[in-house]
């Protein structure tokens, strides 16, 4: 009996602690081919998404979730050893609420969450300088978009002199960075390509992505309709499975703790 409990809690033991070392949802990302970025995903392997449409997403303001057709997104990743390409279908049905001066967790974005060390333990509960949260919005016009980066570095102890950029919106960090939007039924695509040099310095080396590498992963959806100061957004996680209706941020902490994010596995 002795052993059989023995046996128990160490099993017990192995999950937690396997749950703490990224979650188990991980996203493949096809090798890019002669992708263009214009907003229509034709030239795109879509076979492999994430998805975020569920309750259980909800890390913050649960109660002005109106379903799918309010907020929800598939994304897709490709790769080459140069670039990250993301596209997104994005469901709202006010897309694209920016205002120029407000933070950006009070507008509509979508923020990637990645790891630039394929090394790097999935069980670590701090930001390193290889972690990399980087928050995009865009401003539409008439059809005309407006593109804007913004990487938080402010969670990490030591940057390696790459700080925060871009905090206060209405600005492009990254050099070359492409992105088109379109708007469909019900929302828009938007379609994107990273240069992965912007994720590096003389200290911090760039991730040169091969097949069957696997990094660090998470992505996230910022929803508002009716901007307010001080209102901040409805906001989901792709790794979040939490249950009841009280939600905060800090139950999922991915902005703080990456082995709680999910993972990307690069194929051909
Ligand atoms: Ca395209
Ligand atoms: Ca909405
Ligand atoms: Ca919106």
């Amino acid at each position: 009996m002795k052993k059989l409990i023995a046996l128990v809690a160490a099993l017990l033991l192995g999950l937690s602690t396997s749950a703490l070392a990224y979650t188990d949802k991980n996203l493949e990302a096809p090798r890019a081919k002669d992708v263009v970025i214009d907003g229509d995903l034709s030239e795109w392997d879509t076979s492999k998404s994430l998805k975020i449409d569920s309750l259980n997403q909800i890390i913050d303001q649960i109660e002005h979730w109106d379903g799918e057709a309010d907020c929800s997104m598939e994304a897709y990743v490709m790769w080459d050893e140069e670039n990250l390409y993301i596209a997104m279908k994005i469901l709202d049905d006010t897309p694209l609420v920016y205002r120029e001066g407000f933070p950006l967790d009070e507008l509509d974005a979508v923020i990637f969450f990645l790891s630039t060390d394929p090394d790097a333990d999935p069980a670590r509960t701090e930001y390193t300088a290889t972690d990399w949260r980087i928050v995009q919005s865009a401003y539409g016009y008439k059809g005309e978009y407006e593109f804007f980066n913004y990487i938080d570095r402010d969670m990490i102890a030591d940057t390696q002199g790459w700080d925060t950029q871009g905090e206060y919106g209405d600005e492009v960090v990254f050099d070359d960075y492409e992105a088109a939007i379109v708007s469909i039924d019900g929302g828009i695509v938007w379609e994107s390509k990273i240069p992965l040099h912007n994720l590096s310095n003389k200290n911090i080396p760039q991730l040169v992505p091969a097949a069957g590498m696997t990094i660090g992963f998470d992505f996230s959806i910022l929803d508002v309709d009716l901007p307010c100061p001080g209102i901040h957004s409805l906001r989901m996680q792709y790794s979040s499975e939490l249950d009841g209706r009280d939600r905060k941020p800090e139950m999922h902490a991915v902005d703080t703790n990456p082995s709680l994010w999910a993972t990307l596995t690069f194929v051909d």
